[in-house]
C-alpha cells in the first residue's frame, strides 16, 4: 500500500501540467486493463502513476546515471535519449520514492520499447501508454478497440506502428524493440 495522493503531487513536480494529465490518463487506463485481463489493480495504477517521472530530466543527468549505474545498460547511450527516461526512472523511483516492487519497477523499465517474454503488468502499461484518453494519432482508435478485445493484439499492433513511425523518421532502432516485437509474435502463436 502506498499513499497515492502523495506521490501524485511529487510526480506532478517534475513535468508539465500536460504531461501530468496523460499520466492520470495512464494509471486509469492501466488499472482498467489489469481488472479485464487478471493483473493487479493497484500494480497497474502505480506504474501509470509513476512511469513519465523522469521524461522531462535534463539529457546530462539522465547520461550521468546511466553511465554511473552498473543495472541501465550503457548501450542506451548509442539510442535516442526518448529511451532513456524508461529505465532511468525505474532506478530512480526506487531511489527517490522508495518503490520496492519489482513488477511494478520493470513495467516502468520496459515501458517505451518494451522486451522480450513481456510479462502481464508490462503489457498493459504498454498499451495504457499508447491508448490513454489524451493520445490523438492516426490508429489509435483501432489499438483502443483491439485493446479491449485481445491485449496481445492490441500491443503487436502498436509495436508494429511504432516501429513503422520509426523507420520513416529514420530513427534508429533499440534491440529491445525489435525483441518486443517478435515476443509478441512469439505470444500469440
Ligand atoms: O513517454 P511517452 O511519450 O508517453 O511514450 P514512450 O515512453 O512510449 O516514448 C515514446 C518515444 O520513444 C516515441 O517517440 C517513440 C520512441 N521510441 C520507442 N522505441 C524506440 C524509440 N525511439 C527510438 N529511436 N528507437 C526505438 O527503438
Ligand atoms: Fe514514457
Ligand atoms: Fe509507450
Ligand atoms: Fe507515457
Amino acid at each position: 500500500t502506498f499513499d497515492r495522493e502523495n506521490l501524485l503531487q511529487q510526480v506532478r513536480a517534475q513535468m508539465t501540467e500536460h504531461r501530468f494529465i496523460h499520466t492520470l490518463g495512464v494509471a486509469s487506463t492501466a488499472e482498467a486493463l489489469a481488472k479485464q485481463y487478471g493483473a493487479d489493480p493497484e500494480e497497474a495504477d502505480l506504474a501509470g502513476i509513476l512511469h513519465d517521472y523522469c521524461k522531462f530530466w535534463e539529457r546530462e543527468k539522465m547520461e550521468e546515471i546511466i553511465q554511473r549505474e552498473e543495472s541501465i545498460s550503457a548501450v542506451l547511450l548509442l539510442y535516442d535519449k526518448e529511451l532513456w527516461h524508461a529505465p532511468v526512472g525505474a532506478y530512480i523511483v526506487e531511489r527517490d520514492l522508495g518503490i520496492t516492487n519489482q513488477n511494478v519497477l520493470d513495467a516502468i523499465r520496459y515501458h517505451t520499447s518494451g522486451r522480450k517474454n513481456m510479462t502481464l503488468l508490462e503489457k498493459i502499461l504498454w498499451v495504457a501508454d499508447y491508448i490513454e484518453p489524451g493520445r490523438q494519432f492516426p490508429g489509435v482508435d483501432e489499438i483502443r478497440e483491439l485493446a479491449h478485445q485481445n491485449l496481445n493484439e492490441a500491443l503487436l499492433k502498436a509495436l508494429g506502428n511504432t516501429l513503422m513511425f520509426l523507420i520513416k523518421q529514420k530513427k534508429r532502432i533499440y534491440p529491445l524493440t525489435v525483441e518486443a516485437y517478435n515476443g509478441m509474435l512469439a505470444d500469440l502463436q
